[in-house]
């Protein structure tokens, strides 16, 4: 019985010393690409994210695809825990254009991009050590108004 722990360890440690042969710490940064489109019509095109636990950073690109200026129909994407979606957005209301209509030092907010009107673009990227396995998280924009419609969930791990 005590051999046949003793076999265990060994294979176990052994099993230790060949992953950390194989995988060393700098070969493992992943980072995942995410794309979500906005229109006009104050929609994303996408109404939930996934990011998959072996990724180290998430670089989201946000395409605007309409035509409409920022200061009429601009969007971002804002990355929240869900219970702290609706109170980032309240706050983001007097935050004005030129803030991204994000509050000033707002630590609820995980990552956002700036805002973009229609025909532009902006990415955002981030470590996903900031993300925690079931917690529940979900994206939105902070324009004023926008978030009743453009919202959704965002899953990590
Ligand atoms: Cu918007």
């Amino acid at each position: 019985m005590k051999l046949m722990r003793n076999t265990l360890l060994a294979a176990a440690v052994l099993g230790a010393n060949a992953f950390l042969f194989t995988a060393p710490a700098h070969a493992a940064a992943k980072v995942c690409k995410l794309e979500i489109g906005a229109n006009d019509l104050m929609q994303y095109d996408k109404k939930e994210l996934k990011v998959e636990a072996d990724c180290t950073s998430v670089e989201l690109t946000l395409k605007h695809t309409g035509k409409l200026p920022a200061a009429s129909m601009g969007h971002n994407w804002t990355l929240v825990k869900t219970a702290d979606l609706n109170a980032v957005a309240n706050d983001g209301l007097a935050a004005g254009l030129a803030a991204d209509y994000i509050k000033a030092g707002d630590t609820r907010v995980i990552a956002h991009t700036k805002v973009v009107g229609g025909g532009q673009s902006a990415s955002v990227t981030f470590p996903t050590s900031v993300l925690k396995a079931g917690e529940s998280y979900s994206f939105l924009c902070t324009f004023p108004g926008h978030s009743a419609l453009m919202k959704g969930k965002f899953t990590f791990g």
